[in-house]
């Protein structure tokens, strides 16, 4: 079936329905996606109940009785129990679909099986935006393609719903530094309270260094802090984030700091803070903004920390224990791009009560040298019992504990190369 002849299926199938069953991912992306079909149902008026759920399978979901289920970034893994269910169900996902669907009853409108790239051009928030057609989301299209690391610029099919959208004069764009950070009072603060990039030395410290260069031009401050991140080991790709293009958001904030919020929530594991905040809950907000200066204040000491103390080096690998769950994958991916050693992908290990958990990261740099961490985590992993996987430049895997040295040592066996081998 076309893209258009499954977009106006799953459309008629709304109008049908007085109810709908929202599901959609816990991250940056799949909130938004979620805050583009309840705005989208609120709209037209029909109820809904939404949940923001991490990795599930969802089988059990389909058993409850609702006419028609609306599943954003995600869905197409489960296209199996999603036939089997007999429900009416639209999924709208970019992750790589196993085949069509054979059902009647399942749209399942994926990137993939319409020739748009799920991990460069769209992402599942593109896709729920493609869904809604209403400019006025266009917002949450963009805080979901940069939640799922697709850019600043965009391409595919995100770069054309972009483009439309400042065409119509709904949104404007800028380009500007990206410094992700919770004060940006001035330059000096907004280096010193940044997560990404996290500049070391300063990042978490006094960066009294940055005071006589705010005086300075634009251009003078932007090679100043690319210097600065060269001189602290990042590739280019990594740098080459520092500045990009800021979008004015209908929303009433620009789509950098929609972003950040959105992280935040799911950071501290309160998605759904967010997806009020995006239907318009003032109170939500003001929470969201005031935990957002906590957890960063919490994630930049622990990266200060890391810095400090460095990881262990293997061949093709590096790895450090990290005691705080919640913050390892972070510090994983912060500490990969701008304080590690950028030759090979990074492990963060922590202990709880009944597992190791390991965090893996990587790089775009390391990605085209052909890394895929999922394959590594599972492979890994399974060696010593455990289970991984994951996307090729960030993965995880959970072993049963005491087992971390046999398998950091396998690990480190398929991840020192070369790659195409594994
Ligand atoms: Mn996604």
């Amino acid at each position: 079936m076309e893209l258009d002849e499954k977009l106006s299926k799953a459309r008629d199938l709304v109008e049908q329905s007085d109810f709908v069953r929202v599901i959609s991912h816990h991250d940056v992306d799949g909130i938004s996606a979620a805050a583009i079909i309840t705005n989208f149902l609120r709209n037209k008026k029909k109820g809904f109940l939404c949940s923001l759920l991490k990795n599930v399978e969802l089988k059990s979901i389909f058993e409850e009785e609702n006419e028609l289920f609306i599943i954003c970034d995600m869905g197409s893994a489960d296209i199996e129990s999603a036939e089997a269910s007999g429900k009416n169900i639209i999924i709208l996902d970019h992750h790589q679909p196993l085949r069509e669907s054979k059902s009647e009853k399942v749209v399942q409108i994926n990137s993939h099986l319409h020739g748009i790239n799920g991990s460069s051009e769209a992402c599942g928030s593109t896709m729920a935006y493609l869904f809604a057609g209403d400019l006025n989301l266009i917002s949450f299209m963009i805080s979901g393609a940069l939640g799922d690391r697709q850019g600043t610029e965009f391409k595919g099919l995100n770069r054309r719903l972009v483009d439309e959208a400042l065409e119509k004069k709904v949104i404007d764009k800028k380009m500007s530094l990206i410094i992700d950070c919770y004060d940006n009072k001035n330059l000096q603060r907004m280096v010193e309270s940044s997560i990404a990039p996290f500049f070391k030395g300063l990042s978490g410290r006094s960066a009294d260094v940055v005071k006589e260069i705010e005086k300075k031009s634009e251009k003078a401050i932007n090679s100043f802090l690319l210097a600065l991140l060269i001189e602290q080991g990042c590739r280019e790709d990594v740098i080459d984030d520092l500045i990009g293009y800021v979008y004015r958001l209908p929303l009433g904030m620009s789509s950098q700091e929609l972003y950040s919020l959105l992280n935040v929530c799911d950071g501290l594991d309160m998605a759904e803070k967010g997806l009020a905040m995006a239907l318009g809950d003032k109170e939500s907000y003001e929470e969201i903004v005031k935990r957002r200066e906590q957890y960063y204040k919490r994630a930049i000491a622990g990266l200060a920390s890391l810095e400090e103390k460095g990881a262990v080096k293997m061949e093709g690998l590096q790895y450090f224990y990290c005691d705080d769950l919640g913050m390892s994958g972070l510090y994983c991916g912060i500490g990969m791009r701008y304080i590690f050693d950028q030759g090979v992908p990074a492990l963060a290990l922590t202990n709880t009560k009944d597992h190791t958990k390991i965090s893996a990261r990587g790089t775009r740099y390391l990605i085209k040298k052909g890394l895929n961490l999922a394959i590594a985590m599972k492979k890994a992993a399974e060696k010593v019992n455990g289970s991984g996987g994951g996307h090729d430049i960030a993965a995880g895997a959970t072993i049963p504990l005491g087992m971390e040295e046999e398998f950091l040592m396998e690990a480190n066996r398929i991840l020192k190369g070369p790659y195409d081998q594994v």
